[in-house]
């Protein structure tokens, strides 16, 4: 939720004032797919990212290989998190869970994916949730933000801070936003679709090594459902609904 400061509204009928809401005020329930993933390093860095700002946050881990376990696994959950696949070797999971992310996706769920493209993972390629080529990873430097209005933009500077194996992707699509570059616009660190009411997001860090605006990127990810503007929206339109009848 982005919304800090009380808001007044103003309409035909009437004046009134809505409550000041902090950022994130929902509980994602987040299901962290851990299957290839470094448990002590880069799968818990980036879950103690993501409770650093979004204390209210729930997260599951599962290993599952099996469609069906996913398919009932992700029941209830907002959020499906792949925390990078750097241990073993994959086997293609993201082909076998592509139709219960496709369905996940479109009734509102959030897929994140964590940097895996020196590994070769794709697991949203795989998925046919985004369309993207790996490029090249950074050791350090600073990424450009691109789309400062994006809802995933929350609390990021003009420059962001690279950490140790940071990926960027290029695309082809032009409904993925890159909304964070590195070494040049097309290069994205941070990238996001919709695809039906959900979000699809690439981020480029493993979390091996933490920074501020790593943390930020996650936890804004994990957040980006914004129930809050779902309910603005709503009175926006109980607004209207009674002056159209008056
Ligand atoms: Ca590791
Ligand atoms: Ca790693």
């Amino acid at each position: 939720m982005r919304i800090t400061k009380p808001i007044i509204v103003l309409s035909l009928t009437g004046i009134f004032m809505l409550p000041t809401l902090s950022f994130c005020s929902y509980s994602p329930s987040i299901l962290n797919w851990v299957r290839y993933g470094d448990i002590d390093q880069e799968v818990s860095n980036a879950e103690a990212a993501i409770y650093s700002l979004v204390p209210g946050a729930t997260i599951t881990r599962s290993t599952t290989d099996s469609a069906a376990q996913l398919a009932s696994e992700l029941s209830g959950k907002d959020v499906f998190l792949i925390s990078e696949c750097e241990e073993g070797i994959y086997q293609g999971e993201g082909t076998i869970f592509a139709p219960v992310l496709s369905d996940f996706v479109s009734q509102g769920g959030v897929v994140i994916q964590c940097n895996s493209g020196i590994w070769g993972v794709d697991v949203l390629g795989d998925a046919g949730l985004m369309t993207r080529s790996y490029i090249g990873t950074t050791a350090s430097g600073t990424g450009t933000l691109e789309l400062p209005g994006h809802p995933l933009a929350y609390g990021l500077g003009a420059t962001v801070q690279m950490a140790d194996a940071t990926e960027y992707w290029s695309t082809t699509d032009p409904d993925v936003d890159i909304v964070v570059s590195y070494s040049q616009p097309s290069y994205g660190v941070l990238m996001s679709t919709q695809v039906g009411s959900g979000w699809v997001i690439g981020i480029g860090y493993d979390y091996f090594d933490r920074n501020s605006d790593a943390d930020r990127m996650i936890a804004n990810a994990v957040c980006i459902p914004e129930p809050g503007m779902i309910c603005l929206l709503g009175l926006g339109s109980m607004a209207l609904l009674r002056r159209r009848r008056k």
